[in-house]
């Protein structure tokens, strides 16, 4: 005779106690049906709604779950909006959630409280801040926008400079953050990355100045390129803030990005692949080093 092990029973509690909401959700929408001569159809419907997904936010908050996942390019992606809120990836990932997702924060971020967690990949606990893999999001975008953020979590999207600020320095993060570039060039399969232990954005008022420590590992070539871009400010098309005489953005791209001048690496750059040094997406200016995919996160040191 097979034992039923403490997750079987556990599993088989469970299960039941989906079955009796189920029921219940079942009970009331029948009672909702009698009722609708009453009421208008409308705030009868709503009210049915909301009840239901409370329901079922709290059964999967119950099973810790993050649901529903789906595959998005070859990745799956879970929506973990369900669990309460936390201060950032990792500290999601130390209670334990390790899909990679949707979350929500406790703070308002990129125009909400979501914000996506890769808690899957060196260790994660990962809050990333910028994905490009098909060009379908703009970044020629103003200084306004880059401080807010734009773009779709589960597309292209920048989270907002105010909030990687936030995020990635004292108070929040007194040791600072790690900063993870992973990547995938043009016509190679393979993934790529950099990994500074010590990352951080200044205020608005510093011009969100780019700090990026010396210790640097990686499998990219060209490892050490970004190391150029330390201690330099961040610029937009209509705010120049480079070691440039002319405007960088202005004259190369139009994005958002700590110019030098003008850049050795801009990973905001256009999403084309036909003319390197014109202010095209690039890990390396002048070279073959164009990734098709991109993603910058970063982690609080602790
Ligand atoms: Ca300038």
């Amino acid at each position: 005779m097979i034992q039923k092990t403490k997750k079987d029973k556990i599993h088989s509690i469970r299960m039941a106690f989906k079955f009796f909401l189920l029921l219940l959700c079942v009970q009331q929408i029948t009672q909702t049906k009698a009722a609708v001569t009453n009421r208008t159809i409308g705030t009868m419907l709503d009210d049915v709604l909301n009840d239901l997904s409370n329901k079922v936010g709290f059964l999967l908050k119950l099973e810790g779950a993050c649901a529903p996942c789906r595959n998005i390019k070859g990745s799956e992606y879970c929506d973990c909006r369900n669990l309460d809120p936390m201060t950032d990836c990792l500290d999601f990932y130390n209670a334990g959630h390790k899909k990679n997702g949707l979350y929500l924060l406790g703070r308002r971020a990129f125009s909400s409280q979501q914000i996506f967690c890769d808690q899957t990949t060196q260790g994660g606990g990962w809050t990333v801040f910028q994905r490009r893999h098909d060009g379908s999001v703009d970044f020629q975008q103003n200084w306004a926008t880059y401080r807010s953020g734009f773009g779709s979590l589960l597309g292209e999207f920048w989270l907002g400079n105010e909030h990687i600020r936030d995020l990635t320095k004292s108070p929040f993060a007194p040791k600072k953050s790690q900063l993870l570039i992973n990547m995938r060039m043009k016509r190679k399969t393979q993934m790529v990355y950099a990994k500074y232990e010590q990352f951080s954005i200044g205020d608005e008022m510093d011009k969100y100045l780019l700090f990026l420590g010396k210790q640097l590992t990686g499998n990219v070539p060209s490892l050490t390129v970004f190391n150029n871009h330390n201690n330099t400010r961040f610029s937009t098309y209509d705010q120049d803030n480079d070691k440039w005489p002319r405007s960088c953005s202005q004259s190369y791209g139009r994005a958002g990005w700590w110019y030098t001048s003008c850049y050795n690496t801009l990973l905001n750059g256009v999403y084309k692949f036909t003319s390197p040094s014109r202010g095209e997406i690039a890990w390396q200016n002048g070279r073959t080093l164009l990734p098709e995919f991109v993603e910058m996160k970063f982690r609080r040191n602790i």
